[in-house]
């Protein structure tokens, strides 16, 4: 739909203060609200992006009772982590704030009065879970009990194990997480939102007057309208949390997707405490909601069935553009797991390196389906691309400016055909970035700007300044010139992507203001000023710091083996005459080598005291073969020969395998001479 808008709110998802933000978060959301908002600025459009902690819900509780703090005390160190590490990656929020402020709880809580007082709520009565030992009913996530779809143990939400969601009257032996009391249940009293009767509204909206959403979007909505909407608590039995602001709803709170929204509306307002209305409730202002995939369904069926309750002129959102998922080194991120990058400690890190960050983010967004970070593909990007094509353009314009003209911009005489060509497909790139940006696309975006330096570069390789600057002063004084003006139009191009090296490519050029209108044009720099010495914008990452990030995450899925390692049950029972039939004996390896076309296998020839054999054994991945020469292992000596790849086996070695699936062969702890029995 064609409208005509006169600016535009970006919200971002509010991230829970239960933790930092990482990787994912960012790709998901921050980075391309971030870009979307910078890129409408540059245009010259009114933008209000607003963002803030997600402070309430069963998180925030569970980290605090596992730390033994409270929950504010999580929420305040965590918010802050959140907000400063994300404003140091260039986040440019006009505003982020908390849902524990004053102004949300009030916004909350009115937003539900008057819900409550318009007859918008249904009251229903039902069975939960209860710690008697405790006295408090207990949020899903509260109780454990074992999965009725894989048997292993899970959450009253969720099993991480078999990855089904579940509801907590479908554990098996349910019990509280608070004091491991077995579940009791009592009846409790909530109040409703009826989706149902938003649903026909929901579906006009959705479907028919928004046919441009992303199809992983709408694909979504489609399949939740069509599963039938119900009615769903807005309150909850916790003691954190807005309390339900009417009389008789003594421990009750809103839920927290209740409120977070809300937290929107309540951050606009403590920015523009005079103007925010317009902001929400003008429809000449476009909103726009920036959330990961988990999120749709709240913001484009709850929230929006919430706005249509309350009335009043609120506006939906005009486009939802959610995320897929990032996952890292092939695994789903992981909070619990510690399975991530963590925004702040990258910062840490790789300090000075945030536009690398966001550009490997972006490069790399799961916009249309999941998508995996590893720290191959971010050094490769940053060497491959930041520094030999963006960087190395801008430094060789540069360089070749201060050592023809001493760093002074020379004057363009007319332009022949190569700089006519050169002008015009920028400006033909420049119709692709903007259409990318337009609708969201922001891989393909960042690919457009990347191609003017790309044409840059080509430029500087057909004219060749360095030949002509013997020849032809004029000529390089119009090529230099020109090149310094494509360093203009990437200081704009890259400015929503890369705000820092823009801001550095502007100040070596003295740009003093960018616009997008600037792209495509070609007298921005003008001629005769002083141009500041050219610094690197970027620098090559060296192998070892990769490999030491790649160290750091196999630590982490070593701990998390570790101690998620749980023993084998106890096999039946043998008798022990069975058993003695097993000739266990201590051997020493003579020679090791790799079985030719077997990946797995390694081929021994064992010193057994009784002349010597020949095993072949599975352990290829685990051993390189010759650290196994003169070692001594235990084997099991009389079992029938087999063949394996053409060579007979005779015998079978031991090993244990790990918790990371790792193997160990098993050997004596002392010297023992070979053939000796195992007893
Ligand atoms: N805090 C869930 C999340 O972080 C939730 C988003 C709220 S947006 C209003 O994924
Ligand atoms: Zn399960």
């Amino acid at each position: 739909m064609e409208k005509n808008f006169k600016r535009t709110l970006i919200t971002t998802a509010l991230p829970y203060a239960n933790g930092p933000v990482h990787i994912g978060h960012l790709a998901g959301v921050y980075v391309p609200a971030d870009i979307y908002a910078r890129y409408l600025r540059l245009k010259g459009q009114e933008v209000v992006m607003v963002g803030g902690s997600d402070e309430h819900g069963v998180p925030i509780t569970i980290k605090a009772r596992e730390e033994g703090v409270t929950p504010q005390d999580i929420v305040d160190r965590y918010h802050a982590i959140i907000r400063d590490s994300m404003k140091e990656l260039g986040i440019t929020f006009d505003v982020y704030s908390r849902t524990t402020s004053d102004i949300h709880a009030r916004t909350a809580s009115e937003f539900f009065r008057r819900l409550y007082d318009n007859g918008c709520f249904e009251v229903q009565t039902s069975m939960q879970p209860y710690d008697a030992e405790a006295g408090e009913f207990l949020a899903d996530r509260y109780v454990g009990g074992t999965c009725p779809h894989c048997g292993k143990q899970a959450y009253g939400d969720q099993c991480e194990a078999c990855g089904t969601s579940l509801s907590a009257t479908e554990l098996i032996d349910p019990y509280s997480r608070l004091t491991s009391a077995p579940v009791s249940w009592r009846e409790t009293t909530h109040w409703y939102l009826p989706l149902n009767k938003y649903e026909e509204r929901l579906r006009h909206w959705i479907l028919d007057e928004h046919p441009e959403w992303k199809p992983n979007v709408a694909g979504q909505c489609k399949s939740w309208l069509d599963m039938g909407l119900q009615p769903r608590a807005v309150s909850r039995d916790l003691k954190w949390g807005v309390p339900v602001p009417v009389e008789g709803a003594e421990g009750k709170v809103l839920y927290v997707w209740f409120d977070a929204p809300i937290g929107y509306i309540s951050n606009t307002k403590e920015i523009l405490p005079d103007s925010w209305e317009k902001w929400w409730k003008d429809p000449e202002t476009r909103i726009i909601n920036f959330i990961g995939k988990d999120n749709i369904v709240f913001h484009c069926i709850v929230f929006p069935a919430m706005l249509m309750a309350y009335g009043d002129g609120f506006q939906l959102p005009d486009n939802v553009p959610a995320n897929e998922f990032l996952n890292l080194e092939g695994d789903k991120i992981s909070t619990s797991r510690n399975w991530a990058i963590w925004l702040h400690e990258y910062l840490r890190e790789f300090p000075g390196k945030q536009d690398v960050l966001r550009y490997v983010l972006t490069a790399n967004a799961p916009e249309t389906k999941d998508n995996d970070f590893t720290w191959a593909d971010f050094q490769a990007r940053n060497n491959n691309e930041l520094v030999a094509i963006l960087g190395n353009f801008v430094n060789r314009a540069a360089v070749l400016t201060h050592k023809y003209f001493g760093g002074m911009v020379p004057a363009a005489g007319e332009p022949n055909d190569t700089d006519r060509a050169m002008m015009e497909e920028i400006r033909q790139t420049r119709r692709r970035l903007d259409e990318a940006l337009d609708t969201f696309h922001f891989r393909e975006a960042l690919k457009e700007a990347m191609e003017i330096a790309r044409i840059g570069n080509r430029y500087l390789q057909e004219t060749e300044p360095w030949k002509t600057a013997k020849t032809d002063e004029q000529r390089t004084a119009t090529v230099l010139n020109l090149a310094l003006q494509i360093c203009a139009n990437l200081a704009v191009a890259f400015e929503p992507f890369l705000p820092f090296a823009s801001a550095s490519i502007a100040s070596m050029l003295r740009l003093d203001r960018l616009s997008w209108d600037m792209i495509g044009t070609f007298d921005l720099v003008p001629a005769g000023i002083e141009i500041a010495t050219p610094q690197l914008l970027f620098e090559k990452i060296d192998d070892s710091v990769i490999a030491a990030q790649l160290k750091k995450l196999d630590d982490i899925k070593r701990a998390n083996q570790l101690k998620g390692f749980k023993a084998e049950p106890q096999a039946p029972d043998v008798d022990f005459d069975t058993f003695m039939k097993a000739d266990i004996r201590v051997g020493t390896v003579k020679e090791c080598v790799k079985v030719p076309k077997a990946d797995k296998l390694l081929r021994f020839t064992i010193d057994d005291g009784l002349g010597g054999r020949t095993i072949v054994s599975g352990i290829a991945k685990h051993y390189a073969p010759e650290d196994l020469v003169g070692k001594q292992v235990c084997f099991i000596a009389n079992l029938p020969p087999r063949k394996l790849k053409g060579i007979e086996s005779q015998g079978m070695i031991l090993s244990a395998e790990n918790a990371d699936g790792s193997l160990v062969v098993i050997g004596p702890t002392g010297p023992v001479v070979a053939g000796a029995q195992v007893k």
